[in-house]
């Protein structure tokens, strides 16, 4: 059962338990035009966010799905087909239809060829990623599996030297194994900041930090509004992000069949937000590589020697201790925002 409480500085703040978080959400997306398949999944991808405190990834993104949806420029009850390749390959066409579905239906074939071979590529086009990576990654480091993956998004960045946008914000999730601890996880857009962080900090009336983006003039600005009317993103690192951004383009399109972040052209789609590219994930068995203690040993003599180096906190550190949290105290939204999801899900 949920409990409203009241947060002095935030104002007043329902706790709500991850299983309810998940079945509101699940309720959204069907009332508003997905299978209960997909429901299930992006309910649960989105929940999952939301407890971890990824918040440009989390309920924040509901009004766009729904948007989307409406608009018809994903089909929220597509089938994904699975393409069986070659060893170590497997395809799926998602069908214009979500990326987390697709993965779901190729998963057990994807596990099943990396044990096999040792390594196993999924190649997922025709989808819709509008979501964080890492939850896509994570549960094959928790099966002690290593798992790579990029995803191509929206033209919003500017390749490094250039003077118009072209690549999205593209981001790469690690998950590996690691011996006593949660796996070690990164994931990280090669954008100076995500998109949703851009209007996260236009919403809250915050300026963003200096070599996050440009004006509609070409013009370095803090401001995250002129970045979103018109302006664009940079790279994060100059030159080496904005090759790790062609990389994704490269991987996650070119090699999958999806559209380049460039190539689609949602103006017929009034309220699409959803990217429609492709999606690559490598999934290693490294128990194939092992000589000696182990990967997940090995894992953790190398965290070990970050801590000694001074390196206290680790990617994914701040996300399982919001995790730990929500599981002991419930995940805390603001009642007015939780207002609007349950009036969303009785529309
Ligand atoms: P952040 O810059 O917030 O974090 C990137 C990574 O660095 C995370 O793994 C984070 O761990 C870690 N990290 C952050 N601060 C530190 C620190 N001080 N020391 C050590 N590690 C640190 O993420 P982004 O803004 O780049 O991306 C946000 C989200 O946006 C991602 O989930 C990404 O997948 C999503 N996104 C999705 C797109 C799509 O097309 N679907 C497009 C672009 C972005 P931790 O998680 O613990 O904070
Ligand atoms: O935050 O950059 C972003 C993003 C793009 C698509 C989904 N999220």
């Amino acid at each position: 059962m949920s409990t409203p409480v009241q947060n002095a500085k935030d104002g007043a703040s329902e706790t709500l338990s991850f299983a309810e978080l998940t079945e509101l959400l699940r309720q959204i997306f069907v009332r508003h035009g997905t299978s209960s398949e997909v429901a299930e999944v992006l309910s649960h991808n989105c929940a999952t966010a939301q407890r971890d405190g990824a918040h440009s990834h989390g309920t924040f993104r509901i009004p766009g799905y729904l948007s989307t949806l409406a608009s018809g420029w994903v089909d929220g009850h597509a089938q994904p087909v699975v393409e069986d390749v070659a060893p170590g390959f497997v395809r799926v066409d998602a069908k214009n239809g979500f990326a987390q579905p697709a993965l779901a239906a190729a998963r057990p074939l994807l596990v099943a060829k990396a044990r096999e071979a040792g390594i196993a590529i999924l190649a997922i086009r025709s989808s819709h990623h509008f979501a964080a990576l890492w939850p896509d990654v994570e549960p094959f480091a928790r099966e002690g599996l290593v798992a790579l993956s990029v995803v191509n998004s929206m033209t919003c960045v500017v390749p490094h030297g250039g003077h118009r946008p072209l690549f999205g914000t593209n981001p790469i999730a690690f998950a590996a194994p690691c011996e006593g601890s949660d796996p070690l996880v990164f994931d990280m857009a090669t954008s100076a900041l995500a998109h949703g962080d851009v209007q996260i900090a236009a919403r809250s009336g915050v300026k963003v930090p200096p070599g996050t983006g440009v004006d509609r003039n070409g013009q370095p600005t803090d401001d995250p509004k002129a970045i979103l009317d018109g302006g664009a993103l940079l790279p994060f690192g100059g030159h080496k992000g904005s090759a790790l951004s062609m990389m994704v383009e490269l991987l996650a399109a070119a090699l999958t069949g999806g559209n380049f972040s460039f190539e689609f052209d949602w103006s017929q789609h009034p309220g699409a937000k959803t990217p429609w590219t492709g999606q690559l994930i490598i999934v290693i068995d490294p128990s194939k590589g092992e000589t000696g203690k182990g990967f997940a040993l090995r894992s953790r003599e190398l965290v070990e020697q970050m801590h000694a180096a001074g390196q206290t906190r680790l990617s994914g550190d701040r996300r399982y201790r919001e995790r730990a949290r929500a599981d002991k105290e419930g995940i805390s939204m603001p009642c007015e925002e939780l207002a609007q999801l349950r009036a969303l899900a009785a529309q």
